[in-house]
């Protein structure tokens, strides 16, 4: 049946769309299955992402017709098709009339995917207007909070240097704990890994509080503040909360220097609105581990990372991890930087839509993925600053010297950058950073050729 008639409007105006601000607008690059019309299958997308189905029926009245989604551009050679929702459309919460962003998914990217006459659609951009990112929590803490706890400028602060526990698994309390001192002595900032909790070789119980004494230690020993991002993710509402309670009494006068870690996109978005909402206090630390099954260029269907990304902001991520632009070992390209650029500034122009933020408070990029300090300054350098935090694993308990040694070989690496030196040269006056073109010589090699008789002329 085709719908075209109620559930596309071509003359809409995207401008008098954006202009009257009760539409939340997404861009999609949707491709019907052979044997169908574009605006026909373009308007059944449409219909079941709203009022519709794939027949009439009799219960439609004129009111429900003011809400259908509606068609307002299509290009079938680009597979650009564009729909406008409206907003009334979207679930609110009884308790406080907000927004949910499971209501936002369950229509533009539910049953829409895998529909019969759809070969594959994916979500690129949207645009939320005022009223829509008015109705969104929004982040309660940012990277300016990290910085004030770090004795930094809470604006351009700069660059956080971080890792993660490695190995990903298989440390008992101790070991991991000491693994944690040990970077502690040369970096700011350290996470769990996505997967570790409460293993039964290192119950949060034991494994906790053995980190808080690492840290003190670390800021006795550095008279410097540290960082530490505990993971909560788990099925339960009620075991996360366990899981932030505890770990809050551990820390006990250092709770303000615990983020908490949520693995956001395995474990849905009430997750991520769980930790924001019970833990308003604690930076929210958005992991994306398994993103990459609709976020990958490979992937036809879902959504993309920048779309994940603003996403996160609008549900309250205070960092979301926005890859590594080409420069580490996840898939990314240089211009992923706009997806950090999305979530930081308070307007920017993306893939389709220009989105103003209105005040609402920035997540943080971070960067994560076979980082060491040989490709940092690669990185900083395409994404224009260094206000980010980085947590590089291998990157630091693979340097050849020590963890510490690791971390203060990301920082230098920062300092490098951002003084505008070459990095043969710094390193000639910069161990750590040195020891990194040992410690990595295939990202040195192919980096810096030449590097050895550079550097070992220098000695
Ligand atoms: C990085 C990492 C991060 C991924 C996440 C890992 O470890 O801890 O989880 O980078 O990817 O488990 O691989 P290394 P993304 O630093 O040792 O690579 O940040 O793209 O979501
Ligand atoms: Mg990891």
């Amino acid at each position: 049946m085709d719908q075209s008639a109620r559930y596309s409007d071509l003359s809409l105006k995207e401008e008098d769309l954006i202009k009257g601000g009760r539409h939340i607008l997404v861009a999609y690059k949707m491709k019907p299955k052979s044997g169908y019309g574009y605006l026909e299958a373009a308007a059944h997308f449409a219909a079941e992402s709203s009022t519709g189905t794939n027949v009439e029926v009799s219960t439609t009245d004129d009111f429900t017709k003011g809400l259908d989604a509606l068609v307002y551009h299509i290009d079938e050679a680009t597979e650009d098709m564009r729909i406008a929702y409206p907003i009334d459309l979207f679930d609110r919460n009884v308790t406080d009339g907000r927004m949910m962003m499971v209501s936002f998914l369950t229509l533009v990217i539910g049953n829409n995917q895998g529909m019969g006459d759809i070969e594959h659609a994916k979500i690129h951009d949207f645009y939320m207007p005022e009223r829509a990112i008015q109705l969104f929590d929004g982040p309660s803490k940012d990277i300016s909070d990290m910085w004030r706890i770090l004795g930094r400028p809470v604006k351009d602060g700069g660059y956080i240097a971080g890792t993660i526990i490695k190995p990903k698994l298989g440390l008992r309390p101790e070991p991991f704990a000491q693994a944690a001192y040990q970077f502690w002595l040369g970096g700011d900032f350290i996470k769990n890994d996505e997967p570790q909790g409460n293993q039964v070789f290192s119950p949060m119980k034991k494994t906790i509080p053995l980190v808080v004494d690492a840290m003190k230690r670390a800021q006795d020993e550095t008279g410097q503040a540290k960082l530490f991002s505990a993971n909560i993710t788990a099925d339960d509402h009620y075991e996360m909360c366990a899981r932030a309670d505890f770990i809050l009494e551990a820390f006990g006068p250092d709770a303000d220097k615990v983020a908490f870690l949520v693995d956001g996109y395995v474990g849905g978005p009430g997750m991520i609105t769980t930790a924001r909402r019970q833990y308003p206090n604690q930076y929210l630390h958005y992991h994306r581990a398994g993103h990459g099954a609709v976020t990958s260029p490979s992937a036809k269907r879902g959504y993309t990372a920048f779309v994940l990304a603003k996403m996160s902001r609008l549900q309250g991520a205070s960092g979301i991890h926005v890859g590594t632009m080409g420069f580490g070992k996840m898939e990314g390209e240089n211009d992923d930087k706009l997806i950090a650029y999305m979530i930081e500034r308070d307007e920017c122009q993306g893939p389709v839509y220009f989105q103003k933020w209105y005040g609402m408070k920035p997540t943080t990029p971070i960067i994560s993925g076979g980082m060491n300090a040989l490709r940092l300054p690669g990185f900083f350098k395409n994404l224009g600053h260094g206000n980010v935090i980085n947590t590089s694993g291998g990157g630091s308990y693979g340097h050849i010297d020590s963890p510490a040694a690791g971390a203060i070989s990301l920082r230098q690496s920062y300092e490098c950058w951002k003084s505008g030196a070459d990095p043969i040269e710094f390193a000639k006056e910069h161990k750590e950073f040195a020891r990194a073109f040992a410690s990595f010589p295939g990202d040195a090699d192919k980096l810096f050729p030449g590097w050895r008789d550079k550097l070992s002329a220098h000695k």
